[in-house]
């Protein structure tokens, strides 16, 4: 799709559709921004790929450090989602509407929306392939490019959906049919699969077999947790390391190869649990990480590791997992986090959506290593 149409659509459509009726003053105004948006530069300082939690996080800290004028996205959606919240569309608890925004209104304002899928990836020229037929060159690339959902690899799906005991918490497709398949269930077996691959969110499908568990006392129903992988485009590129995540140094997030190559989140091979909090403080990290690249500065902020899986028990009770990478316990309260707590079940629910959506994606969360510090001071 041409930059045109991904300006076509959204609040800021929107706005050019209002002026529109106004007069021919306005109509030359939208003329001349749609010039603007089909001339659209093929060379950026920071390229991004993926419009996910870490792609758009990592686009606002950019945007701070080279100018907006200098940062583009690469992604094909029309909407981002909030996927953490799943677990509770899954189960009835929150609507799935909610989870939604048009990827328009989280691009940082003034970064360019390259609204395609990245193909191929050229590292060695600099370069990247959209399956729009563009080539966009770049000074530096931060690849996030999240996960891949391979129902396909489990026999009988994704046709299998079709039947209506059977929902996945991982698709926004599927996640609606978890609700509904808990709430017509009456009797039988509840089966939850958990594949050998890694996962996002690995805590996610036992939250869901919790709260199926807390919803109902007989069995009839399957919840899917797809086998995933590496997105195809990064399996075959020089990017990938041999199990085709992206290489990058596990405390600066520096790929391995490529100095002027980053990586974040999910599509890396960070030995973490793939997590919207990993990617939290990830970001964080990345942006010093890259402020000194970009200074020819040797890389100075070590990650940790630091992941976190708000384990949901019950429809009011939340256990909050934080870890490192040596899987030792990283809290941030000054209390026994391994407790059940309506609070904690109030902080996924209702705090965290607000703290994604107003501060995550507008870079300025890097994760709780702060209030960590501030709560085990207070303590000591
Ligand atoms: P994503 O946010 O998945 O973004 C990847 C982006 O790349 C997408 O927008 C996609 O469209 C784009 N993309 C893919 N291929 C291409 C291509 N070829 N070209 C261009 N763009 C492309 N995390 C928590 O911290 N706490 C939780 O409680 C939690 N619960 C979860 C529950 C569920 C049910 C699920 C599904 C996830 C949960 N997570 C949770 C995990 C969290 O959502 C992910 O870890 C996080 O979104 C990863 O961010 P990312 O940027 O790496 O990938
Ligand atoms: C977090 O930072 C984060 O990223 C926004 C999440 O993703 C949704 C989380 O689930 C959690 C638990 C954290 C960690 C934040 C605190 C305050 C412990």
């Amino acid at each position: 799709m041409t930059p045109l149409a991904a300006v076509a659509s959204g609040p800021r459509a929107q706005l050019f559709a209002c002026s529109l009726r106004l007069g021919t003053q306005q109509i030359s105004l939208l003329q001349l921004h749609t010039r603007s948006s089909l001339a659209a530069k093929n060379h950026y300082e920071v390229l991004v790929l993926g419009g996910g939690s870490g792609g758009i996080s990592m686009a606002a800290r950019m945007k701070r450090r080279v100018g907006a004028e200098n940062v583009a996205i690469v992604e094909p959606s029309e909407r981002h989602f909030y996927q953490p919240i799943w677990t509770l569309v899954g189960a009835g608890a929150k609507q799935l509407a909610a989870s939604g925004r048009p990827t328009v209104s989280v691009i940082p304002s003034g970064v360019e929306w390259i609204k395609a899928r990245v193909v191929e990836l050229n590292p060695n020229k600099n370069c990247v392939h959209t399956d729009s037929g563009k080539e966009i060159s770049y000074k530096y690339l931060i690849i996030a490019l999240g996960i891949q959902l391979d129902y396909e690899k489990i026999k009988g799906l994704p046709e299998g959906f079709d039947h209506p005991k059977i929902g996945s918490n991982y698709s926004v497709k599927t996640v609606e049919k978890t609700w509904k398949a808990l709430q017509d269930f009456k009797e039988g077996n509840a089966i939850f699969t958990f594949p050998n691959t890694p996962v996002k969110c690995a805590g996610a499908p036992q939250k869901i077999m919790y709260l199926s568990e807390a919803y109902f006392q007989k069995y009839e129903m399957l919840h899917v947790t797809p086998p995933m992988s590496s997105p195809d485009v990064l399996k075959t590129s020089p990017v990938a390391d041999a199990a085709g995540w992206v290489d990058v140094d596990k405390e600066t997030l520096q790929h391995k190869k490529y100095p002027n190559v980053f990586g974040i989140g999910d599509c890396t091979n960070l030995p973490t649990s793939k997590t919207a909090a990993a990617v939290a403080a990830q970001s964080g990290i990345l942006d010093r990480t890259i402020s000194l690249v970009m200074k020819n500065q040797k890389p100075m902020k070590k990650y940790d590791g630091y992941t976190s899986c708000p384990l949901v028990t019950g429809y009011n009770r939340v256990i909050l997992a934080e870890f490192d990478y040596n899987a030792q316990p990283l809290e941030t309260f000054p209390f026994d986090q391994s407790r059940e707590r309506l609070t904690m079940y109030l902080m996924k629910a209702d705090l965290m959506p607000f703290l994604y959506w107003n501060m995550m994606l507008r870079g300025y969360w890097g994760g709780p290593a702060f209030l960590r510090k501030v709560f085990h001071l207070g303590m000591s």
